[in-house]
C-alpha cells in the first residue's frame, strides 16, 4: 500500500515533467514550421535558438529528472514495502529542483540563454541559466541518496533475501545518475559558472566538451532505466504471462551501468582535442553497451511471447496477435520496441566510427536520438503514467479507448517526423540551423522531408494534448477507484550475490573511469593544450 507522502511525492514531481513535456511541445510546433524555411513571417533565428534550447531543457532535463525521480520514489515504497526514508530529504531536494529549473527558465525565455540543452562554450548563456541547471543536479542528488539508503535499509532488514527486481533497477539507475553528473557538475563549477560571473575572461572549450561527454552518454540511459524497468516489471504481468528470466534482467542493469559511463567520447569522435586511441577505446565500449539494450529486447520479447502462447496464439507469429493490444502496457511496449529497432540500429551508425564522419552534426542525430528517446522512452513514460495515475490519485482512468489512440497518434507522429530527419541527414543537411532560406539544388530536394517533418510535429501535439486531456479528465471527473497494490514483480527468489549488490561493480566502474577519462583530462592540465596569451588575452 502507498502512504500519502508517497503518493504526493510522486505527484507532484510528475505535475512538472508532464507540465514540462507538454510545454516543450508546443515550442517543437513552432520549431518544426521555422525550421522548414516555409514560412516567412515566422523566421528568427534569435527566436528559434531560444526556443530550442527551452524545448531540449525541458525534455532531456526537466521531464526526465522529475519523472524518475517520482517512479523512484513510487518503485521504492512498494517494491520494498516500506515508507520514504527521510521524506523531509525528499521535499527538500524536489524544492532545490525546481527552483533551479524556474532560475534557468528566465534567461532561457528571455533569449539570454540559447545555447541548447548541451550548453557547448563558447557560447555563453546568463549566470542565472548554469547556476539553475547546476541546482537541479544538486536536488536530484538528494534522491539519488535516498534510493541508495533505502536500498541499504532494506537489505540489512532482509539478510540473505533479493532485491526486488524494480527496486534493483532504481538502484543501477541512482548509482549510475552519481557516477554520471560528475562530469557536468565539474563543468559547471570550475568552468561555466565562474565564466559566465566574469570571474575569469576565457575557458578550455576542450576541457568543457570532454566534461560533458562523460556527462551526455550515460545521462541517455538514466533516462532508459525506468522505461526499461517497466518492460521488464510491469509488461510482461500485463500481457498475462511473467518474465522470462529475472537473471537476464538484472545482468541487463549491471551492464549498462557498467558499460554505459565510460564512453561518451563517441560524441567526441570529430572533435580534435582528444586522440585516436582514447575515442578507439570508448568505440569498443559503445558497441558493448548495445548488449543490454540486445538482452533487454530478448527478454522482453520472449516474456511477451510466452504470454501469447498462453493466450492461444498459434505458429511462428500468431502468438503477436493474441496479445492484449488494448492494455496501454502491452500496446506501448510494443510500439516502443519497434521503435527501439531503427532507433538502435541508427545508434550503432553513430558509433562507428567512419559512418559518424558521414552522420555527425547533420539531422540524422536528432533523427536518432528524438526516435529512441522521445519514442522509446517517452512512450514508456507515458504508458506508466497511464498505469500509476489512478494509483495515486485514486480515480479511475478517464478512458482506455482514448489513451490506445494517443499511444498510437505518437508513435505515428514520431515516425513521420524522425524517417525524414534521418533522410536529411543523409542529404547532408545540418542539425543546429534555424532554418533553411537559401535555395540551391542541395536545399531544394531537403523540401519534401521538410513537410513531411511538419505533418509528424502536427501528430505529435495533437498526441500530447489528447495525453494532457486525459490525465486532466482523470484527475476531475474520475470515479473513485479501489487501491490495489502492485503485483509481485520479482519473479525467481535467490538470485547471485553478484546480481545483489553494487559494491564489486562500483569498484569496476571506478577503474574504468580512470582508464577513460583519466588522461584524456589530465592532458589539458599536463600538456599545455591550451595558451590563452597566443590568442592574445
Ligand atoms: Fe544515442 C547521440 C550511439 C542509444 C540518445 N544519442 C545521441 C544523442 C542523444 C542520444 C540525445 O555513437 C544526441 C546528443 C547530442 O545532442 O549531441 N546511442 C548510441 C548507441 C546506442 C544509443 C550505440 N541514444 C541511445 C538511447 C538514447 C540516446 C537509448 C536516449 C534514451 N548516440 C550514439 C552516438 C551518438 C549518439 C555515437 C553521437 C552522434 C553524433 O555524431 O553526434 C545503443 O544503446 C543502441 C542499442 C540498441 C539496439 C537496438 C536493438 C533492438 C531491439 C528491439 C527489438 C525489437 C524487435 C521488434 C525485433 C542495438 C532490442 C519486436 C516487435 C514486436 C511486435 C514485439
Ligand atoms: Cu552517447
Amino acid at each position: 500500500m502507498i502512504d500519502t507522502n508517497t503518493k504526493r511525492l510522486a505527484l507532484f514531481n510528475f505535475w512538472i515533467a508532464f507540465g514540462s513535456f507538454a510545454l516543450a511541445c508546443v515550442f517543437g510546433i513552432y520549431q518544426v514550421l521555422e525550421r522548414s524555411g516555409l514560412f516567412s513571417f515566422i523566421q528568427s533565428p534569435a527566436v528559434y535558438f531560444a526556443s530550442v534550447s527551452t524545448h531540449g531543457v525541458l525534455m532531456a532535463f526537466v521531464l526526465t529528472t522529475f519523472f524518475i525521480m517520482g517512479f523512484g520514489y513510487y518503485t521504492a515504497t512498494t517494491s520494498l514495502k516500506m515508507p520514504i526514508w527521510n521524506p523531509l530529504l525528499a521535499w527538500s531536494g524536489y524544492a532545490i529542483c525546481l527552483t533551479g529549473v524556474v532560475l534557468a527558465a528566465i534567461p532561457l525565455l528571455l533569449g539570454k540563454a540559447s545555447v541548447l540543452y548541451t550548453f557547448y562554450p563558447p557560447i555563453q548563456a546568463n549566470a542565472f541559466f548554469y547556476i539553475g541547471a547546476t541546482l537541479l543536479v544538486v536536488g536530484s542528488w538528494f534522491w539519488t541518496v535516498i534510493m541508495i539508503v533505502m536500498f541499504g535499509k532494506w537489505k540489512k532488514n532482509h539478510p540473505g533475501e533479493t532485491v526486488p527486481l524494480p527496486m534493483f533497477a532504481t538502484t543501477a539507475n541512482a548509482y549510475l545518475w552519481a557516477w554520471t553528473s560528475v562530469g557536468v557538475a565539474l563543468e559547471a563549477v570550475f568552468q561555466l559558472l565562474p565564466w559566465s560571473l566574469g570571474l575569469r575572461d576565457t575557458i578550455d572549450v576542450g576541457l568543457a566538451r570532454t566534461l560533458f561527454a562523460w556527462t551526455l552518454h550515460p545521462i541517455v540511459y538514466f533516462w532508459l532505466i525506468p522505461a526499461y524497468i517497466a518492460l521488464y516489471s510491469y509488461v510482461p504481468i500485463a500481457a498475462g504471462g511473467k518474465l522470462f528470466s529475472e537473471k537476464l534482467a538484472r545482468v541487463a542493469f549491471l551492464l549498462i551501468l557498467v558499460f554505459g559511463l565510460p564512453i561518451g567520447f563517441h560524441h567526441l569522435y570529430m572533435d580534435p582535442e582528444q586522440g585516436t586511441i582514447a575515442k578507439f577505446w570508448h568505440m569498443v565500449g559503445t558497441f558493448a553497451v548495445a548488449l543490454p539494450t540486445l538482452l533487454t529486447g530478448f527478454t522482453v520479447i520472449a516474456s511477451l511471447e510466452m504470454a501469447g502462447r498462453k493466450r492461444g496464439g498459434k505458429g511462428l507469429f500468431g502468438w503477436i496477435g493474441a496479445l492484449p493490444w488494448q492494455n496501454t502496457m502491452v500496446l506501448a511496449a510494443i510500439l516502443s520496441l519497434l521503435m527501439l529497432v531503427l532507433g538502435g540500429f541508427g545508434g550503432i551508425v553513430n558509433a562507428s566510427y567512419a559512418m559518424n564522419a558521414m552522420v555527425h552534426n547533420t539531422a540524422w542525430v536528432p533523427g536518432h536520438f528524438h526516435l529512441i528517446f522521445a519514442g522509446t522512452v517517452v512512450t514508456m513514460y507515458l504508458a506508466l503514467a497511464y498505469h500509476l495515475w489512478p494509483k495515486l490519485s485514486g480515480k479511475k482512468l478517464f478512458s482506455n479507448d482514448l489513451a490506445l489512440t494517443q499511444l498510437w497518434t505518437w508513435f505515428i507522429g514520431m515516425v513521420i517526423m524522425t524517417t525524414p530527419w534521418h533522410v536529411l541527414g543523409l542529404l547532408g543537411q545540418p542539425r543546429r540551423i534555424s532554418a533553411v532560406q537559401y535555395n540551391s539544388l542541395l536545399t531544394l530536394a531537403w523540401q519534401p522531408y521538410e513537410l513531411l517533418m511538419i505533418i509528424g510535429g502536427f501528430v505529435l501535439l495533437g498526441s500530447a494534448c489528447l495525453f494532457v486531456y486525459i490525465l486532466f479528465k482523470t484527475q476531475t471527473e474520475g470515479t473513485l477507484e479501489p487501491q490495489t497494490d502492485e503485483p509481485n514483480i520479482q519473479g525467481e527468489a535467490v538470485v547471485s550475490l553478484w546480481l545483489n549488490n553494487f559494491v564489486p561493480w562500483n569498484l569496476l566502474i571506478l577503474g574504468l573511469m580512470m582508464l577513460s577519462y583519466g588522461w584524456p583530462i589530465l592532458q589539458f592540465f599536463v600538456l599545455k593544450t591550451y595558451n590563452p596569451t597566443a590568442w592574445g588575452y
